[in-house]
């Protein structure tokens, strides 16, 4: 098992759209154990394979309250989505930003599970929100892509603020209101 760097807005690696997992091998459940340690060390309650920069559409999820509940989606598909919810979502590529972003409220989901076997199901609540997020990132997508104009520019600003005072002398900060 091993911890993978997890990269951050707005590195262009975060815009690569994913590549099936055209079989599911040893190679891809070992991808997986690194993502599922990553994601419980971060913490997070989900983590896609494109945020590790692996360009592969694989995603993991533990929304428990215990972490041990860790789901696998190979490949997903939204085979149905209906209503709509407005959820404040966060981002481990993006910390520090918390907006509200609107998601249908269900969706039904086909994926293979870290076997190779084909599941289907639905959910709801903060499962789907998390899933369409997730699922944003295998084709390159940031929940700050769907905000307003002027929230994303507030976001962009905020994620180079932090990033600056986490890495001082990387690129000084510049003075009066930090923008
Ligand atoms: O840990 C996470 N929490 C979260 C909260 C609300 C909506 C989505 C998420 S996903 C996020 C982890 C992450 O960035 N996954 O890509
Ligand atoms: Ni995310």
């Amino acid at each position: 098992m091993a911890l993978l760097p997890i990269l951050e807005f707005p590195d262009a690696r975060l815009r690569i759209k994913a590549q099936p997992v055209s079989k599911v091998t040893e190679e891809t459940r070992q991808l997986i154990d690194d993502m599922l340690e990553t994601m419980y060390a971060a913490p997070g309650i989900g983590l896609a394979a494109t945020q590790v920069n692996i360009p592969q559409c694989v995603l993991v999820l533990d929304l428990s309250e215990e972490k041990n509940e860790p789901l696998v989606l190979i490949n997903p598909e939204l085979l149905h989505r209906e209503g709509q919810e407005e959820t404040e979502e966060g981002c481990l590529s993006v910390p520090g930003v918390f907006e509200k972003v609107k998601r249908a409220e269900k969706i039904k989901v086909k994926a293979l599970n870290r076997d190779g076997a084909v599941q289907e199901f639905e959910a709801e609540g903060l499962l789907a929100v998390c899933i369409q997020h997730e699922m944003d990132h295998l084709v390159g997508k940031l929940f700050v892509d769907l905000l307003s104009p002027l929230k994303r520019q507030l976001a962009r600003k905020k994620a180079r603020k932090d990033q600056r005072q986490r890495e001082p002398g990387a690129s000084p900060a510049k003075s009066g209101r930090g923008l």
